[in-house]
């Protein structure tokens, strides 16, 4: 073996030792900070203007970059929604865990009282803990949810205090909003049915009124309709409790005031995981037309205004310098999700993943390297930082900087990379990375330093050109590639590199069926 190769190898197994060694921020007592963890859905690392997208403009995300941390190698830990939010919440890989895959309509709930979590562990902290918006992790116990009853358990058994949620997504049933324990605004007398399949031979779905549809579907999604656009599942009654699509951002943003007003005075830590820019892409009207992109283009710019009102009120409550505000994505980019709502037609020279290949379902960089950004106005130093973070690693660092110990078995895959998000000295980042897809049989890419392995165990579609309809490529079980010199993952090296490949190959093996 040559010598910078025996050196490189080293390195790598050196660092898989230390790697989940913590690196806490030490922050005082006195100065801990509201938290507050932004969470898109869907939007890709080269969607905002900051991050290079000159096809439209991002403003108040790259204000937010300007006064803050742009990391550069920032992640989401799957390239799904579920399993990110679950790991995210948890500090655990999902593949660790059974039915962590993207969750059906009446999926129960998939995180269970008793696990530890980011809310709880804030909780514990003294924090008063609220989520906003799409919630995707079940409701309910073992049966699913009862939706005219109490849904519980949710986000309230496991450590928020209040919740205002989208329950699923905006593409599957039902279009409700759920309060705490409720369906908000529901009437008894005409109660909330959710189910599999049609309940009547008669009843509309996407393609029996496919003609009468606002916005056509291209795969899946042929329910029922809401609002002129058919989803996935079937529902009917709660006529009462049903949403407009367009209306969704305004009531995320009503919602995240009321919660930091009613705070203010108390530190709080509040998950705002809007909708956007997940499909049914369907932004307020004010918004659409906004882009040459069509509606894809216009959610980016919805979304991005919600986060210019957050902003907005932490200075209107002078609290801008007392918050710590972390903004994120649940996996990359997908043009054509289910919709036709022109995003490849109008896509132009625009890249949703910016340099990177693969997006939404695939293990390519584009699949889970996404926006990341961290301001904390006066005590984080503005700039730039190529740490490896990944919102896995939010339960740890967020503890630290709230000063809350971690019990021994809860949070065992996240990092504390506490220095990193808030830029202070030694603040390493990840020394390396798991990358994964949907379900626990799926695929993986593991990053080390400049190394990138994948290990594809599932057939299923994968996403890789992101400007292009969704499709299964045809890839060997392995590949190996080397981010510092082909970071668009393009050139294989795992026959040049192969003890780099067998050492990487170990070290994933480990990784994902150990502990
Ligand atoms: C897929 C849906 C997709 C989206 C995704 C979940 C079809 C054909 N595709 O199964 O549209 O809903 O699940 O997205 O139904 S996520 O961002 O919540 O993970
Ligand atoms: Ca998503």
């Amino acid at each position: 073996m040559n010598t910078t190769l025996s050196s490189a190898l080293t390195a790598i197994a050196a660092c898989f030792f230390v790697s989940l060694i913590a690196s806490p921020a030490d922050v005082d007592a006195a100065e801990r900070p509201n938290i507050i963890v932004i969470m898109a859905d869907d939007l890709g690392y080269g969607d905002v203007s900051c991050n290079g997208a000159t096809a439209l403009q991002t403003p108040n995300i790259d204000k937010l970059a300007a006064e803050g941390i742009r990391f550069t190698d920032g992640y989401c830990s799957a390239s799904t929604c579920t399993p990110t939010r679950f790991s995210f919440l948890t500090g655990e890989f999902a593949f660790r865990s059974k039915g962590t895959g993207i969750a059906p309509p009446n999926s129960p709930a998939i995180i269970q009282p008793g696990m530890e979590t980011v809310a709880s562990l804030l909780g514990k902290a003294g924090y008063t803990t609220g989520v906003v918006g799409k919630w995707h992790l079940g409701l309910g116990g073992e049966g699913g949810p009862d939706w005219n009853g109490e849904l519980k358990p949710g986000p309230l058994e496991i450590g928020f205090d209040s919740c205002f949620l989208l329950p699923t997504t905006n593409d599957r049933v039902p279009q409700v909003y759920v309060e705490n324990h409720r369906v908000a605004n529901l009437d008894p007398a005409d109660p909330l049915w959710v189910g599999r399949k049609k309940p009547s031979k008669d009843h509309p779905t996407g393609i029996s009124e496919r003609e009468s549809l606002k916005m056509d579907w291209s795969h899946g999604h042929n329910g029922t309709i809401h609002n002129g656009i058919s989803r996935i599942g079937f529902y009917t009654g709660g006529n009462a409790a049903r949403f407009r699509d367009e209306d969704l951002a305004d009531k995320w943003v009503e919602k995240s005031n009321e919660f930091m007003e009613q705070n203010q005075d108390k530190p709080f830590f509040l998950f705002f995981s809007g909708h956007d820019i997940h499909v049914p892409r369907m932004p307020h009207e004010r918004f659409q037309g906004k882009t040459t992109l069509g509606y894809r283009g216009d959610a980016i710019i919805e979304f991005d205004w919600c986060v210019g009102e957050i902003m907005k009120t932490l200075d209107r409550l002078d609290l801008a310098e007392n918050t710590l505000v972390v903004l994120t994505s649940d996996n990359g980019p997908v043009l054509d999700d289910g919709y036709k709502d022109g995003a490849i037609e109008k896509n132009g020279d625009h890249r949703a993943a910016g340099i990177y290949t693969g997006g939404k379902y695939s293990v390519h960089e584009g699949g889970t390297r996404i926006p990341f950004i961290t301001r904390w106005k006066g005590h984080v130093e503005p700039g730039e930082s190529d740490a490896v973070v990944c919102t896995i690693d939010l339960a740890a660092s967020l503890s630290a900087i709230a000063g809350q110990e971690i019990p021994e078995q809860a949070c065992q895959d996240s990092v504390d990379v506490s220095k990193a998000l808030l830029g202070r000295e030694g603040g390493e980042g990840r020394q390396w990375l798991v990358q994964q897809d949907n379900g626990r049989r799926g695929n993986y890419g593991f990053r080390k330093g400049k190394w990138k392995l994948h290990r594809y165990d599932s057939g299923r579609t994968q996403n890789v050109v992101v400007e292009e309809s969704l499709r299964v490529s045809k890839v060997p079980e392995f590949m190996l590639f080397d981010l510092e010199k082909d970071p668009e993952e393009q050139h294989d090296v795992l026959d040049d590199y192969p003890e780099v490949a067998a050492q990487l190959k170990a070290e994933l093996v480990e990784i994902v069926q150990g502990k």
